[in-house]
C-alpha cells in the first residue's frame, strides 16, 4: 500500500478534525506541512501535531514540498485560487464544502482542474456519516423497492456563530453552508432533480443571510423530496448534527430519527437498529457523528489514489449539488416559484 504525502492549507475552527483523521489514516498518508495565512495558527497546528513544516502561502507551499495531495480547509471564498494553484502543479486536491461562493467560481475550479487531469474531491462529508451510509446501504438492497418520496431534515438551534462566527456576517448562508450537505443527501438516496421550489427565511436578528430554508425537489423519474434545514429551531433536546429522513418506497419504508435510530418496514415486516458512529479519542460528544464521518470521508480519498477511481463527491459530481442550491436561491428570489437546476 503506498503512503501518500499531504499537506493542509486552512488552520482554523475545523482543520483540527481533519489533522485528527489523517492521524488516525497515517499508516496509509502523513501529513508533511501545514499553511495559514495566519502564521500564528499554522505554527499551532503544526506544534500540536507534530508537523514538520510551516508555510503562510500555498505558492511556496507547493514549490518546495514534494505532495500527493493538499487538502484545503480554509472557506469559500479562498478555494478557487487555492485548487487552481494547485492544479497549476498537477497536484491532487481535496476542498471543503461549500466548493465556492457562487456558481462561476465552482464550475470554473472544477474545470480547472479536470483540465489539468488530476483528482478533486469535495470534503462532502455528509454521505460518509455512518447512519446515512447504512440507510443508504439499505435503499440500494432495495428491500423497500423504488423510492418514491423523502424528506431529509437539519434542524437545530444550536449556536454555529460560537465556532463559525462569519456565519452571521453571509449574505448567502443556511443554503449554501447547511442545505449543501443535506441536498447532496437527497441526491444519494431520491437521484437528480429536475425541479426545485425554495422558501427561505431569516429567523434570528442580527445574521445577514438566511438561516431557514424549505426545498422541493422533482426528481427524475417521478419522485418527490423535502429538504428542510435551519440553524434558528429551538428545541429540546437538541438532535444537532443529526441530519433525519423518511423515505417512502413502493414496498415499504426507511426511517432515521434522533440518536441514530433506523426502522426499516419491508413487505416481511420491521426491523429497528441502531447505528452510532465510532468514536475515537479525541473526538467530543456533541461532534463525533461530523468527526467520525470525516476519517470515513478521508479514508474514501486515500482509497480512490489507491485505486485510481474518481471519488464519490468529485468536484463533477459536487457541481450536481451546487446546482441545487443555487437553484433554491433563484427559486427562493422569485417568492418559491419553480425552477430547473443549471443542465449538466
Ligand atoms: P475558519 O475561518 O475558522 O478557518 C479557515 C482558515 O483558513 C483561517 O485560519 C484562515 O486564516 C485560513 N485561510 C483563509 N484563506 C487562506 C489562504 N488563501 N491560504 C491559507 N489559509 C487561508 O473556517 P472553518 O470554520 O474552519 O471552515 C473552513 C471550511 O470548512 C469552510 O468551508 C466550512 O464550511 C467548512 N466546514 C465544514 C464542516 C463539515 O462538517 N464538513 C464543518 C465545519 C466547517
Ligand atoms: O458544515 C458545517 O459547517 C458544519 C455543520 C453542518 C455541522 O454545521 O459545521
Amino acid at each position: 500500500m503506498t503512503s501518500w504525502n499531504g499537506a493542509i492549507v486552512g488552520c482554523g475552527f475545523f482543520a483540527h478534525n481533519h489533522l485528527h483523521g489523517w492521524g488516525e489514516l497515517k499508516e496509509r498518508c502523513a501529513i508533511r506541512a501545514v499553511c495559514d495565512i495566519d502564521g500564528g495558527k499554522a505554527q499551532a497546528a503544526a506544534d500540536a501535531f507534530g508537523i514538520p513544516n510551516v508555510y503562510t502561502n500555498i505558492e511556496e507551499l507547493l514549490a518546495r514540498e514534494t505532495l500527493d495531495f493538499v487538502d484545503i480547509v480554509t472557506t469559500a471564498p479562498s478555494h478557487r485560487a487555492l485548487v487552481e494553484a494547485c492544479a497549476r502543479r498537477g497536484v491532487a486536491t481535496v476542498v471543503q464544502k461549500p466548493l465556492a461562493p457562487d456558481w462561476a467560481d465552482a464550475s470554473a475550479l472544477v474545470a480547472t482542474m479536470d483540465r489539468a487531469g488530476r483528482p478533486l474531491m469535495v470534503h462532502e462529508n455528509f454521505r460518509f456519516q455512518a447512519p446515512l451510509s447504512r440507510a443508504a446501504d439499505v435503499l440500494r438492497s432495495g428491500v423497500i423497492g423504488e423510492a418514491v418520496w423523502g424528506q431529509f431534515s437539519f434542524r437545530t438551534g444550536y449556536d454555529i456563530y460560537a465556532g463559525q462566527p462569519y456565519l452571521a456576517e453571509v449574505e448567502r448562508f443556511v443554503l449554501l453552508d447547511l442545505a449543501i450537505h443535506v441536498l447532496d443527501i437527497a441526491r444519494v438516496f431520491m437521484g437528480e432533480a429536475e425541479t426545485v421550489a425554495c422558501r427561505s427565511q431569516s429567523v434570528r436578528p442580527g445574521i445577514k443571510g438566511e438561516d431557514m430554508a424549505t426545498v422541493m425537489l422533482g426528481h427524475r423519474g417521478g419522485a418527490t423530496s423535502i429538504v428542510d434545514v435551519t440553524y434558528a429551531s429551538r428545541q429540546t433536546p437538541d438532535p444537532f448534527p443529526q441530519t433525519l429522513l423518511h423515505v417512502d418506497g413502493r414496498q415499504g419504508s426507511i426511517r432515521l430519527d434522533r440518536e441514530f435510530h433506523l426502522t426499516v418496514t419491508t413487505p416481511e415486516g420491521t426491523t429497528r437498529e441502531v447505528v452510532a458512529p465510532h468514536a475515537s479519542a479525541w473526538m467530543s460528544p456533541q461532534w463525533v457523528l461530523i468527526q467520525d464521518s470525516v476519517v470515513a470521508t478521508q479514508r474514501h480519498w486515500l482509497d480512490c489514489l489507491d485505486g485510481g477511481a474518481e471519488p464519490a463527491t468529485s468536484g463533477r459530481d459536487n457541481l450536481k449539488t451546487f446546482a441545487l442550491v443555487e437553484a433554491s436561491y433563484r427559486s427562493a428570489a422569485a417568492g418559491g416559484s419553480l425552477v430547473t437546476p443549471e443542465v449538466f
